[in-house]
C-alpha cells in the first residue's frame, strides 16, 4: 500500500560551493518527489551542533560540523508516496566512493565526509530534522498524520 510520507533533505555546502543545487533539486522534481518547502542558509556552529547532536561523540563530530558551516546549504522538505526511502535511494550510500554513479552522492560527493546530500531516516527523525528548520509559517501543517 503506498503510504504518503514527508521527508528532510539538505544540499551540502560541497555541493552548493560546486554549482549543483539546481542539478540536485531536479533530480527531486524528476522522480516525482514534491517540494514542499524550500530555503538556502548558512548555518552556525550552534545549530550545525544541534542538528546532529545524535552523533556528538562520534570522532567525526567537530570535523562534520567545520564541513557544515563552511557555505550555504539547501534545506528541502519533500513529500510523496514512501519519500523517506526514495529519497535516501535517490542520494545511494553514505560513503560517495562507494556510491554508483546516478546517485547523488555518487555524481556529486566525494568521501564520507563530504558527500553532496543528507536524507532522514525515519519518520521519526524525519518530523524533528522538519520541525528543527521550518516553523509553522513555513510549511504547511500535514493534513493526515504524515
Ligand atoms: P546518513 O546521512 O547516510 O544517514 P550517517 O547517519 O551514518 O549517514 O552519518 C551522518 C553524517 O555523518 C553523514 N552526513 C556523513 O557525511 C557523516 N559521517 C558519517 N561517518 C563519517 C566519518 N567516518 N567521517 C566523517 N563524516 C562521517
Amino acid at each position: 500500500m503506498a503510504t504518503t510520507q514527508r521527508t528532510f533533505g539538505i544540499v551540502k555546502p560541497d555541493a552548493t560551493a560546486a554549482g549543483n543545487a539546481g542539478k540536485i533539486l531536479a533530480r527531486i522534481e524528476e522522480n516525482g518527489l514534491k517540494i514542499i518547502a524550500m530555503k538556502l542558509m548558512h548555518l552556525s556552529e550552534a545549530q550545525a551542533k544541534g542538528f546532529y547532536a545524535v552523533h556528538k561523540e562520534r570522532p567525526f563530530f567537530g570535523e562534520l560540523v567545520t564541513f557544515m558551516t563552511e557555505g550555504p546549504i539547501v534545506a528541502v522538505v519533500m513529500e510523496g508516496d514512501n519519500a523517506i526511502q526514495r529519497w535516501r535511494d535517490l542520494m545511494g550510500p553514505t560513503n560517495s566512493d562507494e556510491a554508483p554513479a546516478g546517485t547523488i552522492r555518487g555524481d556529486f560527493g566525494s568521501g564520507i565526509e563530504r558527500n553532496a546530500s543528507h536524507g532522514s531516516d525515519a519518520p521519526e527523525t524525519a518530523a524533528l530534522e522538519i520541525a528543527y528548520f521550518f516553523n509553522a509559517t513555513e510549511i504547511q501543517a500535514p493534513t493526515e498524520a504524515l
